[in-house]
């Protein structure tokens, strides 16, 4: 199966299903998403909001497992340390490794120098490549079940590396919550754990309003848009946290709507996983609280990259190191004006019935948003790199 073309992608497994979200909700495709693509070997970080509620209505879970048994561990955390919490994961992994690493090589006259080579060797870029390596996980562990020796230090190394040798097979972890959290109140820990150059991938489901407590205001609240605490709508641009994280260098980033192009937002999930480093996919989510119809939601999508309100980019550290810009812009020049987009959601549309004059100020501030963003975006895109200019 070729993952990275989405009428064939669409054939694997989902380990996310049935989940309490409203019905047509933005978020959870793109959760399905990560649970098809690496679901089996994924660890998720759940930052407290809607993804947390309808991803942990305890006791039951709409994240399962396949048929070999596998599937993705998850758990919640506070609003407030989210990125934290999911960097703990990828620290104690680190750790397993390391002690599953050194095990193997001393018990390698045991095992077979030819299994621990290619263990240890084994560079896991792909799933095919990942299947091997559970093959050879599996012959480990075989191999080490049929060790039988009276020397005791050997006995509790052979018990040790049992317990750890699944770490060997390559993990994925996922640290997923809204904007609320991403933008506002856990961004300094989001902040920190981008810049350690840890391989972690971030997954901001970006409802532009907190949508899980009945649709405050957040950070990533575009100017214009009346929501709770921005009754005369919200006087400043959105924030914008792709641009902070691109300038550590070392961090890819995306941005990405699934119903203006499904298949570069699958392009960004699998470039994201695959760079090992840190990964932040910004992704654009329709919500109730937009007040759209949510049966026809991904047109709305649709229209915001159609028209600016938001870009579509993908920055990729690697290229730089080929010489090439890192940052690629995947939005062609907006075609309609935002106004188009605006007055097809309420939350920008009451603006015009409650301040009629607020909102023909904000509409053209909006519009020049939209214009100044493209032009900047381009520029950044089309610079040469090595230039002395
Ligand atoms: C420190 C703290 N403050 C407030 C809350 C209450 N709370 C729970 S979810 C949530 C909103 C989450 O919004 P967002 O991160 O945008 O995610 P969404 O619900 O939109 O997916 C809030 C304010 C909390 N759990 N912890």
């Amino acid at each position: 199966m070729k993952v990275s073309n989405i009428r064939q992608q669409q054939f694997q497994e989902p380990l996310f299903e049935f989940s309490g979200a409203c019905a047509g909700c933005g978020e959870t495709p793109y959760v399905k998403l990560v649970s098809q693509l690496f679901g089996d070997r994924a660890l998720v970080a759940n930052a407290t909001g809607c993804s947390s509620i309808y991803g942990g209505n305890l006791p039951t879970t709409p994240w399962t497992k396949n048929a070999e048994g596998r599937g993705p561990a998850w758990s919640n955390s506070l609003f407030e340390d989210n990125a934290e919490f999911g960097f703990g994961f990828r620290l104690a992994i680190d750790k397993q490794i390391d002690q599953a690493s050194e095990l193997v090589q001393a018990l390698a006259g045991d095992i077979g120098d030819d299994l621990v080579q290619d263990i240890l060797n084994s560079e896991q870029k792909d799933e095919a490549d990942i299947y091997d390596q559970r093959e050879r996980v599996e012959a480990l562990k075989k191999k080490l079940r049929s060790l039988r020796t009276d020397d005791d230090r050997k006995k509790r190394q052979i018990e040790s590396l049992l317990s750890l040798a699944d770490m060997l097979v390559k993990k994925s972890v996922w640290i997923i919550g809204g904007d609320g959290w991403a933008y506002d109140i856990g961004f300094g820990g989001l902040d920190h754990v981008l810049a350690s150059g840890r391989d972690v991938n971030v997954l901001v489901l970006d409802t532009e309003v907190y949508s899980n407590t009945g649709g405050q205001t957040s950070k990533a609240t575009p100017r214009g848009a009346v929501a709770k605490f921005s009754a005369g709508g919200k006087p400043a641009a959105k924030k914008d946290l792709s641009l902070i994280a691109m300038t550590y260098g070392n961090v890819y980033v995306a941005r990405v709507a699934m119903g203006a192009k499904d298949e570069h937002t699958l392009k960004a999930f699998l470039e994201a996983e695959a760079y090992p480093g840190p990964s932040l996919i910004i992704a654009y989510s329709h919500c109730i609280a937009h007040g759209i119809d949510m049966a026809t939601a991904m047109q709305n999508q649709k229209a915001a990259v159609d028209s600016g309100q938001w870009l579509l980019y993908r920055y990729h550290p690697e290229r730089e190191e080929a010489g090439e810009n890192p940052l690629q812009l995947d939005s062609r020049r907006p075609k309609i004006p935002v106004q188009e987009y605006m007055y097809m959601e309420n939350r920008f549309k009451m603006l015009r019935k409650s301040h009629p004059e607020e909102a023909k100020r904000l509409l053209k501030e909006a519009q020049n948003d939209v214009n100044t963003r493209f032009k900047f975006y381009q520029y950044l895109a089309a610079r040469k790199m090595g230039d002395e200019e």
